[in-house]
C-alpha cells in the first residue's frame, strides 16, 4: 500500500485545497493530512486563522479523498510526522517548491500546480471589500 502524506492550514476551504487534496489522493492508496495548529499559523504569519483547527480539521477529515487528519505542531518535525506515518510520498503544492527537499533520503516528493486564481488571502480581501 502507498501511503502519501501533506500538509497545510486549509484555511476558509476552497476548491484549490480540495484539488490539491484530490490529486495527492490519486497518486497512492491513503492519504493522512497534516493540519496546521492555529498557533503554527501565528508563528508563521503573525495572525490567527479565520477557521478554529478543529474545525479545519473536521472540514478536512470528512472528504472522501482523506483517510487520516492529525494537527502539524511545528514546520520542524515534517521528518518526525513522515516516518511516524509512515509516508511513501510527500505532496505539497508548488508554493512550496524545492522546500522539503531535505526529507528525499526518506519518502519520495512531489510538488503540485497550484489551482490558479483563489487564495484565503484573496477570500478575505474579497469579503472584506463587500
Ligand atoms: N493550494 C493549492 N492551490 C491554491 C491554494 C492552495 O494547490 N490555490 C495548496 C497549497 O499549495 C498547499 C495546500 O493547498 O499545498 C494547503 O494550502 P495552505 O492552507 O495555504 O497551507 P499552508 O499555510 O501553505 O501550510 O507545513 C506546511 C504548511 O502546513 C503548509
Amino acid at each position: 500500500m502507498k501511503k502519501i502524506i501533506t500538509f497545510g492550514t486549509f484555511d476558509i476551504f476552497h476548491v484549490g485545497h480540495l484539488n490539491i487534496l484530490k490529486r495527492a489522493a490519486a497518486l497512492g492508496d491513503h492519504l493522512t493530512v497534516g493540519i496546521s495548529t492555529d498557533a503554527l499559523n501565528f508563528s508563521k504569519k503573525q495572525r490567527y486563522p479565520v477557521c478554529q483547527q478543529a474545525s479545519r480539521a473536521e472540514i478536512v477529515a470528512a472528504l472522501k479523498c482523506v483517510d487520516q487528519v492529525f494537527f502539524e505542531e511545528s514546520l520542524e518535525l515534517k521528518r518526525e510526522y513522515i516516518e511516524q506515518f509512515e509516508a511513501d510520498l510527500l505532496v505539497m503544492g508548488d508554493d512550496w517548491a524545492g522546500k522539503f527537499d531535505e526529507y528525499k533520503n526518506i519518502c519520495d516528493v512531489v510538488y503540485l500546480e497550484r489551482t490558479p486564481s483563489i487564495s484565503t488571502t484573496e477570500l478575505i480581501e474579497i469579503v472584506k471589500e463587500l
